[in-house]
Parts: C-alpha cells; sequence; structure tokens
C-alpha cells in the first residue's frame, strides 16, 4: 500500500505568505499530478498542517529581543526564531488554495503546543509526542510514503527521517518541494542527508512513469 504524504501545503509558505519559501508555489501542481493518481497506483493521502498558537514559543515575536532567522533556544531545545506563521485559524494556516484537498482523507495538525515546535508528521522536535500518523498508516497497511511539500530543510525532511526509522520505504520527490534556505545551500544538504539515511530520491514525472500514467 502506497501512501502519499503532502507536508505543509499553506498559504504562509507560499510566496507573499509569512513565512514564505522560495517557489513554494511550484509545489501544489506537482502534488495535483500526483494526487489525480489516486486510486492508480497511490491509495491514501495524508496532509500535514501546521496549525500554532499565537503565543508559540518558536515564533521570534514571542522571544523578547529575538531576531527572525537566528537560532534562540524553546523549553531546552535549539529552536529557529520564525516569523509568525500558520496561526491556528488563519488563512495562512489555510491549505494553498488551488491544491486538490479534496483527495486527501486524512489532515495532520502539528505545532499545538506552545512549548515545543513540531517539524515532523510523526512527532515533536523533542519526541515526546506522536501526532498519531504512524499508528494510522500501519493500520491501513501502508508500507511505502512518498513525501513531498514544505519545506525541504525542515518539515519534510523531519518527516521523511522519522519515516524512515519507523520502517517504511520512502521516496522523496525533489520538484514537489522547496527548501526556506535559511542559510545557502540547506536544501541540497537535507537531500543528501534523507538519502544518506536511506530515502529514494525522484522527480514526480519519474514516479508516473513508475505509477503507469
Ligand atoms: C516549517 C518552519 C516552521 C515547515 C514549519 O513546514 O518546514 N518550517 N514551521
Ligand atoms: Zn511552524
Amino acid at each position: 500500500m502506497r501512501a502519499l504524504i503532502l507536508v505543509d501545503l499553506q498559504n504562509d509558505f507560499l510566496p507573499g505568505g509569512a513565512l514564505a519559501v522560495p517557489k513554494g508555489d511550484e509545489t501544489i501542481a506537482v502534488a495535483n499530478r500526483l494526487l489525480g493518481q489516486k486510486g492508480r497506483g497511490i491509495d491514501l493521502v495524508v496532509a500535514t498542517q501546521d496549525f500554532h498558537p499565537k503565543d508559540h514559543g518558536s515564533f521570534a515575536s514571542n522571544n523578547p529581543g529575538a531576531k527572525v532567522g537566528t537560532m534562540g533556544s524553546l523549553a531546552g531545545l535549539e529552536q529557529v526564531m520564525w516569523p509568525d506563521h500558520c496561526v491556528a485559524g488563519s488563512a495562512g494556516a489555510d491549505f494553498a488554495g488551488a491544491l486538490a484537498i479534496n483527495k486527501v482523507d486524512r489532515v495532520i495538525k502539528k505545532g499545538m503546543d506552545k512549548q515545543i515546535d513540531s517539524y515532523s508528521a510523526f512527532y515533536d522536535n523533542g519526541k515526546r509526542k506522536a501526532t498519531g500518523l504512524a499508528e494510522f498508516l500501519k493500520e491501513r497497511k501502508a508500507d511505502e510514503l512518498i513525501i513531498l511539500g514544505l519545506a525541504t530543510d525542515y518539515c519534510v525532511k523531519f518527516t521523511v527521517m522519522d519515516a524512515l526509522s519507523e520502517g517504511f520505504k520512502v521516496t522523496f520527490v525533489e520538484d514537489g518541494s522547496r527548501a526556506v534556505n535559511l542559510n545557502a545551500g540547506d536544501g541540497d544538504k537535507a537531500i543528501k542527508e534523507m538519502k544518506a539515511a536511506g530515502a529514494t530520491i525522484t522527480t514526480s514525472a519519474d514516479l508516473l512513469k513508475k505509477l503507469g500514467a
């Protein structure tokens, strides 16, 4: 059973959004093309949604003196200081308008606890709590995950790494993902790390061919 995992395809990560990922909007058409294969090689679809309270500790605005894009700490863990983004209930937290959300079977919200950030779709950054995604996928007998989204160097990478350690076979779709690149090269470095950990790196064109599209 093959599941497609769409990571944080939300307005705030698109150009014009609060935490705009360069060319983040280019991922949506790729996601939609793969969603078109639902029932034909893709059995199940999960979308993750970054969903923070206004007072989330990852926001620079909630850390007096902290500057956006610098390192700080949050409840004992290193933490990037982000601009306010994906505030629960705001338009920025909504899924991209062009995304074929009707094909999504399950939405996994994350980052709701103000004391800890949650990049991975499986666990928070301290691995204190699970989101329920692993159980859901195992219950539905998914063994192979196709993962793409925003951003390559944060939520996508951590999701891929946890998926591998949960025992899933993982394919990362390069053209369906874009990086924040706070430091030049972060996206490329993340791809190397995912590959070294055992993920297959592919393009949507090659994947569609493999699915017989
Ligand atoms: C993300 C930074 C903060 C992501 C979420 O989706 O990659 N990055 N929150
Ligand atoms: Zn976030």
